[in-house]
């Protein structure tokens, strides 16, 4: 069975990865043997003869159009089809269950809508069996709703336990007790207001945890990130452009039964900690299983140029902010480094991209003693790294990070290559977490 899940698992990628709406042709084309999902593949291909056609999520991580999860708790994935019509407007989420020797229909739940933005899996009445997720996106305009379906198996019906417009959601265990709750992040019509409501779920319902409002003049959120901090409760961190001069991040915490905003100005309506020159998620650097804020510093070299020390900060439930650690972010947004004791003030960073493509940053100390020498080689450059003065340490995004092998020196903060080999690491795009509605 498993590998039949992975077959229709490779299915769903493919025809993802053909660049335009896969047809029934596409599904004719694939090698076609168990009799289980024969039939699933006529019962699609009868549905897409009435004017249907197979669908996928235009965002999130699973963006095919067969979706495995266990709806019913007993083991065995349902399939989740998802169609659309070529009338305007109409979409449906089609169930079939897993019966041994074949997939039988289930049900189905038809939709308005002109397309799915996203779709996720979680058990989040913590029932032992998963809900449905859906992203909903309505016309051509930004305007999206999140709906959690929740199957009925003993009826063979899927119930709505909540229907609600999104800029934004995160499905993360806010409460650290076990199953997913539901951040849902908005925005108001008529005003510059965005408000962040967390849901749970229990006993076919949904209820409010509590809403907590986001800094004013957030429109809509880049990325939404969740993480334990160092006290073990949980924050999910909002950063979203803010006016036209940076980004700003919105600490969100449920604590102690109370759903809030780490640091927001109630008076100034924004969170004054967290204003930002760039986009950068509050994330894991140092790798200590706890999540820190990032807060740029720009620092200007003693030849009158400047580049950004990242310094990170851990929060408490009560508001505070401890200096953590630094790091230096590859503007290119591919590796980064963190300092090692004593670089977070003095060092010095030059950067320079040569003609051939290759990306040299230098550290070095107040005197101008070099502390490490980085280069990101382009893949087509990769025959110029000279094989016996630089290392390569990763390759990310198809580049070559090397570092210029350390030679004899005579500061002690010199980095060696273990050392280099430590605290460099690659940015994986993995790591930042996608904002569905602005990839359209
Ligand atoms: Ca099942
Ligand atoms: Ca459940
Ligand atoms: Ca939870
Ligand atoms: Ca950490």
């Amino acid at each position: 069975m498993k590998k039949i899940l992975l077959a229709l698992f490779c299915l769903g990628w493919l025809l993802l990865l053909s660049s335009c709406v896969p047809t029934v042709d596409d599904l004719f084309q694939l090698p076609v043997s168990k009799p289980e999902y024969q039939d699933l593949q006529n019962e699609i291909t009868r549905r897409l003869g009435e004017g249907w056609e197979l669908t996928y999520p235009l965002g999130g991580e699973l963006r095919t159009t067969m979706h495995f999860a266990d709806l019913t708790g007993d083991g065995r994935g349902e399939g989740v089809i998802l169609l659309r019509s070529s009338e305007e407007a109409r979409m449906s989420i089609l169930l079939y269950a897993d019966a041994g020797e074949r997939y039988e229909y289930l049900t189905e739940y038809p939709l308005t809508g002109s397309a799915f933005s996203r779709i996720a899996f979680s058990d989040v009445d913590g029932n032992g069996d998963m809900e449905v997720i859906v992203g909903i996106q309505y016309g051509t305009e930004a305007l999206y709703n999140a709906l959690i379906l929740d199957l009925d198996g003993e009826k063979k019906e899927l119930n709505p336990l909540l229907r609600v417009p999104y800029t934004d959601w995160l499905l993360y265990d806010a409460d650290g007790e076990g199953t997913d709750e539901l951040l849902i992040l908005q925005n108001s019509d008529s005003s510059n207001d965005a408000t962040a409501i967390l849901y749970s779920f229990r006993e076919g319902s949904a209820a409010e945890l509590g809403r907590a409002p986001l800094s004013i003049g957030v429109t809509r959120p880049e990325t939404i990130v969740a993480g334990k901090i160092g006290t073990g409760d949980v924050v999910a961190v909002v950063e979203s452009r803010y006016y036209v001069s940076g980004y700003i991040s919105d600490p969100l915490i449920y604590y102690k039964g109370r759903f809030f905003n780490l640091g927001y100005d109630p008076e100034l309506k924004i969170n004054n900690n967290w204003l930002m020159p760039f986009l950068l998620p509050a994330d894991d650097c140092d790798g200590d299983g706890f999540i820190e804020l990032p807060m740029p510093q720009e620092v200007v070299n003693g030849n009158g140029s400047s580049f950004y020390r990242v310094d990170w900060y851990g929060i408490t439930p009560s508001g505070d902010t401890s200096y953590d650690f630094a790091t230096y972010h590859d503007t290119a947004g591919s590796w980064y480094l963190v300092y090692p004791e004593g670089w977070r003030y003095g060092t010095q960073v030059y950067t320079r991209t040569d003609s051939g493509g290759v990306r040299r940053t230098l550290f070095a100390d107040l005197s101008g003693e070099t502390l490490l020498e980085c280069n990101l080689y382009p893949a087509r450059r990769s025959n110029l790294i000279p094989a016996n003065t630089e290392t390569v340490l990763f390759t990310v995004n198809g580049n070559y990070l090397t570092v210029v092998n350390p030679r004899d020196s005579d500061s002690a903060a010199r980095l060696s290559l273990s050392d280099a080999r430590a605290l460099l690491h690659p940015i994986d795009d993995a790591s930042i977490p996608l904002s569905t509605p602005s990839e359209e």
